[in-house]
């Protein structure tokens, strides 16, 4: 029985390939975008020449507006649906047109403190690369104060209860017949239902007729949501973009306005009514009044309050293995459905950089120990269900791996 340790640097090393890295070997046979950023920090804790090329290849695909997006389709690849052909935006290699959570320069600063000197010349590169993607973070999707997205996709928790207000109204009716591969892949009751796959497509197939013209979507698209998730995690990606930059003795006051701006958005999205950071529709107001995964990522800003910390301890107590994606107490709670419920080691993990930052080590102890458990009993699944350990979605998962690399194990 080889460990578990070797078990992790296996699986980034059969995901990989060749200068990218994809989530699971089937289900997702891409680069993604925060996946490559995990993928990037796991290689990194054995291959540091690998960790900086995962990045170099996903900033390679970044478009002329700054944006790097979600998805990157090096090799056309019939077994995951909505392909290149569906997102038409006649790129090369052809990718998404939405982008996802900006871990990024977080991970790099990581990558570059366990890598300093061979790091240096990467990381000096990587930078007016992540200066422009924060820019168009900033410029495209700040517009509102909080950091919106277009598509549920782009959240990266993509079926959380935090959506359904915003979903409701989107027409799925226009997306017309497709065939799904996710479900051939995985069981088909961890996945998103068909009518919420109906309004993904429907909303991809809107960025299609306007051209993937980002002002025009976060205008008239069918779905603008605040994302409390993004939000905590740009304004941490800002911070450590310019703590690089600094280190690189680059003028950073632009990003650091961006940071403070961001910070000042804070407030409008705290629902006092839930006693919680909230998703909100962004076209009409009105708040999700859902406690999710989201509002705890405030950790990783260092924005927590003891209001929220209670919901953490209430939620986290209701289940035996790390943070529930969902509140377990709240009717939409699904242990096992994507984001409705579950617990991801990889959100897990970045909630733990929050609290150790935070001088939390209490909390950082806890969901490190209950990760491991999850990892040891039931190997690198892509998510658990929290109340059993259950393994849910794809097996052998690069981000799993990566977080038990340079975290949890
Ligand atoms: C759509 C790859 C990605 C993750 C997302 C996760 C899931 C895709 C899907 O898989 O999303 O982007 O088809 O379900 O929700 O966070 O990046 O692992």
């Amino acid at each position: 029985m080889t460990s578990l340790d070797e078990q992790a640097r296996a699986i980034l090393r059969k995901n990989d390939r060749g200068g990218y890295t994809v989530p699971t070997d089937g289900l997702y046979p891409y680069q993604w975008n925060w996946d490559s950023a995990f993928a990037a920090w796991g290689f990194a804790t054995f291959d540091p020449p690998r960790a900086w090329a995962e990045l170099e290849t996903l900033m390679a695909s970044q478009w002329d507006d700054g944006m790097v997006p979600h998805i990157i389709f090096h090799k056309v690849d019939p077994g995951y649906f909505p392909g290149p052909d569906v997102w038409a935006t006649h790129r090369s290699p052809p990718t998404s047109g939405i982008s996802q959570p900006p871990v990024a320069a977080t991970l790099a600063r990581l990558i570059w403190e366990m890598d300093t000197e061979g790091g240096h010349s990467h990381m000096a590169a990587l930078f007016p690369k992540l200066l422009r993607w924060h820019r168009w973070w900033h410029e495209t999707r700040c517009t509102y104060g909080p950091a919106a997205i277009t598509h549920p996709w782009e959240s990266g928790r993509d079926n959380c209860p935090d959506w359904d207000i915003g979903m409701e109204g989107v027409d799925g009716s226009r997306a017309g017949d497709y065939t799904r591969r996710d479900t051939g892949h995985v069981d088909p009751s961890m996945r998103p239902r068909k009518a919420e796959y109906d309004r993904y497509i429907a909303i991809v197939q809107f960025g299609v007729e306007v051209g993937w013209d980002q002002a025009r979507i976060v205008a008239e698209g069918p779905f603008l949501m605040a994302d409390p998730g993004i939000t905590f995690i740009l304004l941490r990606a800002h911070e450590d973009l310019a703590a690089i930059g600094r280190a690189l003795n680059e003028d950073v006051t632009e990003i650091e306005a961006w940071a403070a701006q961001l910070r000042s958005a804070l407030p409008t999205i705290w629902n006092p009514a839930l006693g919680a950071y909230d998703a909100k529709n962004l076209r009409t107001g009105e708040f999700a009044n859902v406690l999710g995964s989201g509002a705890f990522l405030a950790y990783l800003a260092d924005a927590s309050n003891p209001e929220l910390e209670a919901h953490l301890m209430r939620v986290w107590d209701a289940v035996t293995y790390g943070i529930p994606s969902a509140d377990p107490e709240a009717e939409v709670f699904d242990p096992r459905r994507y984001w409705r419920g579950p617990t991801w080691p990889v959100v897990n993990a970045l909630m733990a950089i929050g609290f150790r930052d935070a001088g939390r080590h209490d909390l950082d102890a806890r969901l490190r120990r209950e990760t491991v458990e999850l990892i040891q009993k039931n190997g690198f699944a892509e998510y658990f269900d929290p109340n059993d350990a259950t393994p849910c979605g794809g097996a052998n998962f690069t981000w799993t791996a990566a977080i038990w690399l340079t975290w949890a194990g």
